[in-house]
């Protein structure tokens, strides 16, 4: 009996050299914490290999693919972007993000949608036997856990969702709601990160279409769906132990070089995203420096925004948004020898990274909502000497198990300023309270925990369901 995972990305990047692919396994979260799973035995991880191939190239690449234990579905530029730009990131994203008019609810997106699940169904089918065990991923394949159910009855099919799920009142907003809940009900289990998502699922559901609830599991006709949060974790050891490696303590010395004595930092780390509050981090920090001029020349936000699906408007706008704010409040309060905020527009390595957690005093995570935000964790995770403070968002997952941290609503900017006051002159002895607890808790809820822990409950189910068809 094998198991498949099944994601709209594989966890690998293509590069084509002297007209050759060559693939570099990707080190996310995810993939991490799942290659136990699909690396054993025969089982296997399927997606888009992030890139549109020629027909004629597509045996190669399933054959190199094949070697280390994934399978490509092929996509058409056509299917990425009305599938994936259009309906995942322009439809469902916004929607399941809480910024309702941000949404675009075209016909072509959701046909595409229709298409391509079945297009990733059709090659799970092509690969998965009766009993094999199936985990699909996030909200581009929420159609794909019914298709599948459809055809193999008797394989056991789990469903994660890695985005927050909305409220009813949101989610009946999509013209297509019952079909992507219908989509969604042909899993066995569904996780979410949180307990709210779960109790937001449960009830749109019970109210968009002719099923019932008893706890936390739905009853479908003969069926029942359990649905449960999986809070998702980290790789703390990689983390950890990163910030001790040679090649770290070079970057955090040649950082410390080159930052004044006594300089304070406070570090944001995100993708591009409306979703991540980033727009209103800045005007706290503005804020900061108009009220609290004791620290102007004295403190320095380091902000990372990855780029992100900047070829959508509304990214776009953002980015824009973004590099005003910056130059005007870098043009206000900057010294000679000083600047409010250090910005990059880029992604860098891990090593540096976790340089930039290492060295921040302040680590400023304020989505407006975030499934779960693993930059919170990863932050936690790299503090060895348990000082710093962490200051994170209640609309994040994350801020259910990170209690210890300085706890803010991403809309009150004044909320967001005197958090960082109060981290700024938090005592150390508390500092190391609060985030000794942190680290225990991350340690503990790994991302090799979260697996396994899906991954039982998963078997837990099935073998509830075969004993009520044998009774
Ligand atoms: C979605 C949900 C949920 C960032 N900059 C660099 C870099 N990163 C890495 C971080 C972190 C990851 O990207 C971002 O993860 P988040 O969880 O913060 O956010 P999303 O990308 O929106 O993820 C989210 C997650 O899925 C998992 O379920 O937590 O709520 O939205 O790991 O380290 N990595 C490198 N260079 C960078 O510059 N190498």
């Amino acid at each position: 009996m094998k198991t498949l995972i099944v994601s709209n990305r594989l966890p690998v990047k293509i590069i084509e050299e002297n007209n050759e692919y060559h693939f570099i396994p990707s080190e996310g979260g995810l993939a991490t914490g799942l290659a136990d799973v699909y690396k054993s035995g025969n089982s296997i991880w399927i997606g888009w290999p992030g890139m549109e191939i020629p027909e004629e190239r597509q045996q190669e690449v399933i054959d190199k693919l094949q070697e280390i234990n994934l399978y490509p579905v092929f996509l058409t530029q056509e299917e990425i972007n009305l599938y994936y730009e259009g309906f995942s990131n322009e439809t469902l994203w916004p929607i399941f993000h809480y910024f309702v008019t941000y949404a675009h609810y075209h016909q072509n997106y959701w046909e595409s949608y229709q298409s391509v699940n079945q297009k990733f169904a059709d090659v799970v089918l092509k690969i998965a036997q009766k009993g094999d065990k199936i985990w699909v991923q996030d909200y581009q394949l929420m159609l794909l856990p019914n298709i599948l159910h459809q055809s193999l009855p008797k394989s056991t099919i789990g469903f994660f969702q890695h985005i927050p799920f909305p409220s009813y009142e949101i989610f009946r907003l999509i013209p297509w709601r019952e079909e992507l809940l219908n989509g969604l009900i042909g899993a066995d289990l569904i996780g979410f990160h949180t307990h709210d998502d779960v109790r937001h699922f449960i009830s749109t559901a019970t109210r968009l279409l002719p099923v019932t609830s008893s706890s936390n599991v739905i009853l479908n006709k003969e069926r029942q769906i359990v649905i449960e949060p999986f809070p998702m974790g980290i790789d703390f050891e990689k983390f950890s132990e990163l910030a001790k490696s040679a090649s770290v303590k070079k970057e955090v010395d040649d950082f410390n070089i080159n930052r004044r004595n006594n300089l304070r930092t406070i570090l944001s780390i995100d993708r591009l995203d409306y979703s991540k509050g980033i727009v209103e981090r800045l005007r706290a920090f503005d804020l900061l420096l108009t009220t609290n001029p004791e620290y102007l020349g004295k403190v320095t936000l380091y902000m990372v925004v990855v780029p992100s699906r900047d070829l959508v408007p509304q990214y776009a706008e953002l980015r824009e948004k973004i590099d005003q704010l910056v130059g005007n409040i870098n043009a206000k309060y900057r010294h000679v020898d000083w600047n409010p905020i250090n910005y990059f527009y880029r992604s860098f390595p891990i090593e540096v990274l976790s340089a930039f957690y290492s060295t921040a005093d302040v680590c400023l995570v304020t989505p407006m909502r975030d499934g779960m935000n693993l930059v919170s964790k990863e932050y936690v995770a790299t503090r060895n000497n348990n000082d710093g403070v962490l200051i994170l968002s209640e609309m994040a997952g994350a801020s259910k198990e990170l209690a210890d941290a300085i706890i803010v609503n991403p809309n009150n900017i004044g909320d967001i300023k005197d958090a960082i006051v109060q981290a700024f002159t938090m005592p150390i002895n508390e500092q190391n309270i609060r985030m000794i607890a942190m680290r225990d808790i991350v340690q503990k809820f790994n991302v090799k925990h979260w697996v396994n822990n899906f991954m039982t409950k998963l078997n837990e189910v099935k073998e509830f369901q075969n004993s009520l068809l044998t009774n």
